[in-house]
């Protein structure tokens, strides 16, 4: 039961509800850390002017001591990562499938915390490495804190924890030179995965753009591992999560994430930051998909295997709840870096399914706190406490919070009136689902694990011919970067399983020919008991050929909130044109930035001066979403005398932004890659995203072309040069 003070907590979910100890140092005097008054911070204490140090110094020796100690461990992996407060909102009660009180009621609101990560990478490495995206929301319910710990990708590399410590040790750093950083192309991680079958849809989905999203507000979650509910009747179901962000999935460019990582490599945590400041609240909707208890078996593939998803034309995706991240961390350290997620933070309603990876990370996570927060005690760090009120006779340990009152720390007890004491069903006491086990203890997987390929080729089959394109280069690219020519030819025989084209196209990058099928032997990767020299692809056959909800050509396209527009501008600007632009871009939610050849002011043919935001020093075409060239005879002309403004419009181009020029920028247009496609007379400014003013609304095509993110049909037509 929530005491009423939490119960106010969750009713009032105000800045420091999570975080009762936040300083306000407005008006105070420094103090040690003793609360003594500080009266000198400059200099240390001397024996005279010029003389040494003394020992004596408290003062210094205490502020130094506590700097030396202010690193703990980065994560073993997830170690960069963004986070934000905010609430879940549940639609309508999901009592029908769960007892989970933050499920019971429409409109019930309960707290959560949510960060994001890269999962290779040091914590100071770029956002936009080719990576998997943790997705880790922490709810505080009054029942005590539910974590869903999750990725933006719906399965994952290896079927059994047992091998985790080699995946991770394959994707990290090589040992012996500490390189590459945040990066999955080099020979350890390549060699691991080439003799790994099982890894192969993760594959796939981790070389698509998935990999490189464009915001982490513009990314899918999913709970990976088959979960349950459980109702008040104790009736299981099984229960798959997904999160939907309601801006749709989009993604960058390769060559363009490259360049995000030099010119920004804080680009999603700045992006995720600033659109909080500014109210524009990241929304995602949280979606189930529910199979019966008794429907475990119709599949065509086991609920157990993390390396498979269920396609959402099998079992749809019911909405049940909205997540909306409203406010930004007070400290990064206090609260990113310190939360602690853990699969095994349940309440009653929800459990676990015996999937095997699911199994290992229920120990992980708790023993990897113990390493990083130093203490049995990481719970009662702020940003990890339940709101519901803890009661147990666990004691003492470092940095204990908790003065626990009276002589009593055991149960039963009589001393302490039996307290704390147990708390039955009806008293929302957590029970794990009675599942019958009869079985014999073995080390082994099932053989409905075996089939490493149909999910595989289902997902690429899915991809539109961008997404195919996309998934083609980057294995082309990585393996490229692998030093070893077997582990090349070791891949290239994995892909024919997944698909003849893909395997011929990596092929022919590689310089390699096409072998027959997989190499052996295979590893572990074949049922126990068998010779690992026997291995033979398993490949069963799905219901269906292609799911379209795995293509992101198929996401929402319906809004431009938040998406950066540059406007390229200088002295002499149209500027009554330039705001028809911007007040209809504004109008729509997007963002924009007036970019100039210096900083200041720049003045309008109307005589208006308008404040520039970036000069073309700083400013860069890769962080923005599209871009507007203003007109006006000057403008145009210092424009074209400015070859950072040349390449600011071909790189936009070659990563297939929409562009808008007023009619009179067109002359720019001259000057770059894109002055064939004015001479064209067939051609079709809006469907290729490169707008002019002519028969529709300007801005109104412009903002249509932002929504559609990319026009990735431009990559056909040849590398273009920038
Ligand atoms: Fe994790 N994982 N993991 N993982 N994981 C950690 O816990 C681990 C797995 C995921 O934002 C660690 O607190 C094992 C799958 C996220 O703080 C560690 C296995 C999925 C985060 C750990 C897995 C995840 C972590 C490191 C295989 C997607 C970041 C720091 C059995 C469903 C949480 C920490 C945050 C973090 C272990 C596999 C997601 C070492 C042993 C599958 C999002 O405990």
């Amino acid at each position: 039961m929530a005491t009423k003070k939490n119960k106010q907590i969750l009713s009032d979910k105000k800045a420091d509800d999570l975080s009762p100890d936040i300083e306000n140092a407005e008006g105070q005097f420094l103090t040690t850390n003793q609360g003594l008054r500080i009266s000198d911070n400059q200099n240390s204490l001397k024996s005279g002017e010029r003389g040494a140090t003394l020992l004596e110094d408290f003062i210094l020796r205490e502020k130094i001591t506590h700097f030396d100690h202010e690193r703990i461990p980065e994560r073993i992996v997830h170690a960069r990562g963004s986070a934000a407060h905010g609430y879940f909102e549940t639609y309508e009660s999901q009592a029908h499938l769960t007892k989970a009180g933050f499920l019971q009621k429409r409109g019930q609101r309960t707290p959560v915390f949510v960060r994001f990560s890269t999962v290779a990478g040091s914590r100071g490495s770029t956002d936009l490495a080719r990576d998997v995206r943790g997705f880790s929301v922490k709810f505080y319910t009054d029942e005590g804190n539910y974590d869903l710990v999750g990725n933006n990708m719906p399965v994952f590399f290896i079927q059994d924890a047992i091998k985790f410590p080699d995946l991770i040790h394959a994707v990290k750093p090589e040992p012996h030179n500490e390189m590459p950083q945040a990066a999955s192309a080099h020979d350890t991680f390549w060699d691991f995965i080439s003799l790994m079958p099982e890894s192969m849809h993760m594959i796939m989905w981790a070389m698509s753009d998935r990999a490189i999203p464009r915001s982490l507000r513009m990314m899918e979650g999913f709970g990976v591992h088959t979960f349950r509910f459980i109702n008040a009747e104790g009736r299981s179901s099984f229960i798959k999560f997904h999160w939907k962000p309601l801006l749709g999935v989009h993604s960058v460019a390769w060559d363009e994430a490259t360049r995000i990582s030099g010119k920004d490599p804080d680009f999603h945590r700045r992006d995720l930051w600033e659109a909080i400041e500014s109210g524009a609240f990241p929304e995602w909707e949280l979606g189930i998909q529910v199979v019966a208890e008794k429907d475990e078996h119709k599949f065509p593939f086991d609920l157990l295997d993390p390396t498979k998803l269920i396609p959402e034309e099998m079992v749809p995706v019911q909405r049940i709840g909205k997540m909306t991240l409203n406010r930004n961390p007070d400290n990064f350290f206090a609260e990113t870096e310190q939360v602690a997620y853990h699969p095994g933070h349940l309440v009653p309603g929800i459990d676990f399914t015996n999937d095997p990876l699911l199994q290992g990370r229920l120990f992980s996570y708790t023993d990897t706190q113990l390493s990083r927060l130093g203490s049995a005690n990481f719970h009662e760090i702020p940003i990890n406490r339940s709101v519901n009120t803890v009661h147990n006779n666990q004691r003492d340990g470092h940095m204990r919070q908790q003065i626990n009152s009276g002589k009593v720390a055991y149960e039963p007890n009589t001393l302490g009136g039996g307290c704390p004491f147990q708390a039955g069903r009806a008293a929302g006491g957590f029970s794990s689902f009675t599942e019958r086990i009869d079985a014999k203890k073995i080390r082994g997987r099932s053989r409905s694990f075996f089939d490493h390929f149909s999910q595989a080729t289902l997902f690429f089959n899915s991809q539109g011919e961008a997404e195919k394109a996309h998934l083609t280069d980057a294995l082309r690219f990585e393996l490229s970067k692998v030093q070893v020519p077997a582990i090349r030819e070791r891949m290239v025989g994995l892909l024919t399983q997944v698909d003849k084209k893909l395997a011929a196209d990596v092929a022919d990058a590689l310089g390699l020919k096409v072998p027959a099928g997989p190499m052996l032997p295979m590893n572990h990767s074949v049922p126990a008991n068998e010779n690992p020299k026997n291995f033979q692809p398993v490949k069963l056959t799905l219901p269906i050929e292609a799911s379209p909800a795995l293509s992101m050509e198929n996401t929402r396209k319906d809004s431009i909130q938040t998406r950066q527009v540059a406007i390229l501008t200088a002295n002499g600007v149209n500027d009554a044109a330039l705001a028809k632009m911007k007040d209809a871009l504004l109008k729509a939610g997007a963002q924009c930035k007036l970019i100039a050849p210096k900083l200041g002011f720049i003045q309008g043919i109307s005589g208006a001066s308008l404040p520039v935001d970036q000069s073309f020093l700083i400013a860069t075409s890769v962080v923005f979403d599209a871009v507007y060239v203003a007109g006006g005879e000057g403008c145009i002309q210092q424009l074209i005398a400015e070859p950072d403004a040349l390449h600011f419009v071909e790189e936009a181009y070659k990563h297939c932004k929409p562009l808008a020029f007023e009619a009179d920028a067109r002359e720019l247009a001259e000057y770059t890659y894109l002055h064939h496609k004015f001479d064209e007379e067939t051609y079709d400014p809006t469907a290729d995203g490169v707008i002019m003013p002519g028969k529709g609304n300007f801005p109104n095509d412009f903002i249509n072309a932002i929504k559609q993110h990319r026009f990735w049909q431009r990559e056909k037509a040849g590398k273009i040069p920038a």
